[in-house]
């Protein structure tokens, strides 16, 4: 998979992608990721990359020609390369959307800065807008940070064991279930009996239900999407209730 991050701070990213999953998915070949200075793309000796907004009011705009020159260069003879903006306006970025880019190979990010980009760099140069969420930044620099981090976890190889990845979050549209480590018994708090049995039926069992009654109670907007099942949310609660009784048995 290869990145390649436009930007007007390319020294912002130092550090960030030097720890953990992202160092790993680097160092074993699964990852490229290429950082680029955006005025390295201008032609004027004052490397202007923003100017005043057409039709007045606060802020400045960032210029087309460095946005093209660079977005360009980078996707120069590589049909397969997807430019995407990272902006308020965009599509919300979710563990799907990280999904369907760890399929992608290869992802130009534009990170934003000032008021935005001129719209002709979106109309022409732009395959997909994305938003980490509905705030607003001072850069799209942090967002491309969240895009490779969440996009290399799913990426064959790049987390030790690939069940994880299947069992977590979001993986099958719901929350995660309760986590407990050593020790079992913690200034008066114990840890579940059921995760102490070593019976791994109701561990499952009794997994599914937290991940239900959280997703529920905290997240009911998951619930009635398909990415969990298409029943409505009282089929979820029964079986809530049913899977509570079971255990009761
Ligand atoms: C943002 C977001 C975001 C808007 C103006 C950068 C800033 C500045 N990007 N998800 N939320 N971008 O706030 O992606 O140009």
């Amino acid at each position: 998979m290869r990145f390649d991050v436009v930007t007007i701070f390319p020294e912002i990213f130092r550090g960030v992608f030097e720890f953990g999953i992202v160092r790993r998915a680097i160092d074993a070949g699964l990852l490229d990721i290429r950082l680029h200075d955006l005025r390295d793309y201008t032609s004027d000796r004052h490397r202007q990359v923003d100017d005043r907004p057409f039709g007045g009011g606060a802020g400045m705009v960032m210029k087309p020609e460095p946005l093209f020159r660079a977005i360009e260069s980078l996707t120069h003879g590589d049909g397969n390369a997807s430019t995407v903006l990272l902006t308020p306006q965009g599509r919300l970025f979710d563990q799907s959307v990280a999904r369907e880019f760890a399929t992608t190979g290869h992802i130009v990010l534009v990170c934003g800065r000032y008021e935005g980009v001129d719209e002709r760099v979106v109309e022409a140069a732009i395959d997909d807008e994305v938003s980490i969420g509905d705030y607003v930044l001072s850069g799209g620099e942090i967002p491309a940070m969240v895009v490779v981090d969440a996009v290399t976890r799913l990426l064959p190889g790049a987390v030790g064991c690939e069940e994880s990845i299947e069992r977590e979050s979001f993986a099958n549209g719901l929350l995660d279930y309760p986590q407990y480590t050593r020790p079992a018994e913690y200034r008066g708090m114990k840890v579940p009996e059921v995760l102490l049995g070593g019976n791994h039926g109701e561990i499952e069992q009794w997994r599914r239900r937290k991940s239900l009654e959280r997703t529920a109670g905290r997240r009911p907007d998951l619930l009635v999407t398909d990415k969990a099942d298409q029943r409505d949310p009282e089929q979820i609660q029964r079986e809530i209730e049913l899977e509570g009784k079971v255990k009761e048995l």
